[in-house]
C-alpha cells in the first residue's frame, strides 16, 4: 500500500525529534532505481546536447548561468572532472576565504544575488564559497542545465565539416577515476556527447587543466601553446575577457585556459574576469549556434 506522507500538522518538528520521528518505509532497490533511472535517462538524453561546457569553475559556471538564463530552449550539459564543482572559486587566494571582484564585474554578483562589501574600485564577497554555492544553485535549478561531475573530458570529437575543415563536434567522456587509470587497466573505452558548440573552461595548466588547449596542439589545430605569463592583474583581466572567443571551429574558450592558449598573464585572486569571460563565452556560443 503506498505510504501517505504525514501532514505537517502531525509532524510538528518541535515534538517528533524526541524519539518519535518516523520515516516513510523504503526498499533499498527503490533508492538505486530512483538514482539510476534519472542519471541514465539524463545521459541518454544529453548524448546529443546543444552546448557542452567543460569545467565548472568560476568561468564555466558564469557561462552556464548566462547561457541557461538567456536561452532556456538549449540543452546545456556541464562536464566536471572533480567530485566538487567550483574549481578554484571556493577560496579567494592563498587559502583565504574573501573573494575580490573588480568593478564592473560586480554587476554579475548583483544579478546572481551574491552580497558584497563595496571598496570603491572593487568589491569583496565575505566568503568565496558564498559566490560559488549561490551561482551553482542558480545554475543547477535551471531546467535546461545538467551537470555530470566526477566525469572527465578525455578527448574532443573532431570531424571534418563540409568545407573539409577540422571542427570540434563534441567531447569524449569517462568517469574521472577511469580516465586517471587507463595505464593500469584494460578495456576502459570512453563515451561521447556530441554538440555543435563546446565551451572549454578547464583553467590553467595543472593535473587536468588547459585540457582543450593542449589537445588542440596535439591534434594539429593549434601550432603551439602560448603558455601562461607572470602575474599582472591590470593586464591579465581585460586580456582574458577580450580573448574569449571561438578558438577553433566549434570550440569556444573561456577563463584561465585562455592564458595557456594565448600566452596571457595571470591575475591571481581577482575573479571579475572569470565572470565577464564566462558571459562573453555564452554570447559567443549563441552567436556560433545562430550561424
Ligand atoms: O576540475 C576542473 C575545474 O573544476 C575542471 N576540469 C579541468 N579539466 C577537465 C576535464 N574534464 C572536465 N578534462 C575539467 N573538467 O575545470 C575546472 C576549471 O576551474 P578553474 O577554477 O581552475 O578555472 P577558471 O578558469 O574557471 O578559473 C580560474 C581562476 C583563477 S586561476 C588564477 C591564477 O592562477 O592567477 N586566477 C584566477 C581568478
Amino acid at each position: 500500500m503506498p505510504f501517505e506522507a504525514p501532514s505537517q500538522d502531525n509532524y510538528d518538528t518541535t515534538e517528533n525529534y524526541d524519539g518519535g520521528y518516523k520515516f516513510a518505509p523504503i526498499e533499498e532497490a527503490e533508492v538505486s532505481r530512483a538514482m539510476i533511472k534519472r542519471y541514465f535517462d539524463t545521459m541518454y538524453e544529453r548524448a546529443v546536447s546543444d552546448v557542452v561546457i567543460v569545467g565548472a569553475g568560476s568561468a564555466g559556471l558564469s557561462c552556464a548561468y548566462h547561457l541557461g538564463k538567456t536561452r532556456p530552449d538549449l540543452k546545456i550539459t556541464i562536464v566536471e572532472a572533480n567530485v566538487a564543482p567550483g574549481g578554484g572559486a571556493w577560496l579567494g587566494g592563498q587559502l583565504m576565504t574573501p573573494m575580490v571582484v573588480r568593478k564592473p564585474a560586480h554587476l554579475f554578483l548583483k544579478e546572481v544575488g551574491v552580497p558584497f562589501e563595496d571598496e570603491g574600485a572593487f568589491v569583496v564577497v565575505k566568503h568565496a564559497a558564498l559566490f560559488t554555492s549561490t551561482l551553482l544553485s542558480r545554475v543547477l535549478s535551471m531546467d535546461n542545465v545538467v551537470m555530470m561531475n566526477a566525469t572527465a573530458v578525455e578527448d574532443l570529437v573532431i570531424r571534418e565539416d563540409f568545407q573539409g575543415r577540422q571542427r570540434v563536434g563534441g567531447v569524449v567522456t569517462n568517469w574521472t577515476l577511469v580516465a586517471l587509470n587507463h595505464d593500469t587497466q584494460s578495456c576502459m573505452d570512453p563515451n561521447t556527447i556530441t554538440a555543435p558548440v563546446v565551451v572549454s573552461a578547464t583553467g590553467h595548466d595543472g593535473p587536468m587543466g588547459a585540457f582543450s588547449a593542449k589537445r588542440l596542439v596535439s591534434a594539429g589545430l593549434l601550432k603551439e601553446l602560448g603558455n601562461m605569463r607572470g602575474l599582472d592583474m591590470n593586464r591579465a583581466e581585460p586580456a582574458i575577457v577580450n580573448n574569449t572567443r571561438e578558438v577553433a571551429p566549434g570550440l569556444i574558450m573561456t577563463g584561465m585556459e585562455l592564458s595557456e592558449h594565448d600566452g596571457c598573464n595571470r591575475m591571481g585572486p581577482t575573479f571579475g574576469a572569470m565572470m565577464a569571460s564566462g558571459i562573453k563565452a555564452a554570447k559567443e556560443a549563441m552567436r556560433a549556434l545562430d550561424t
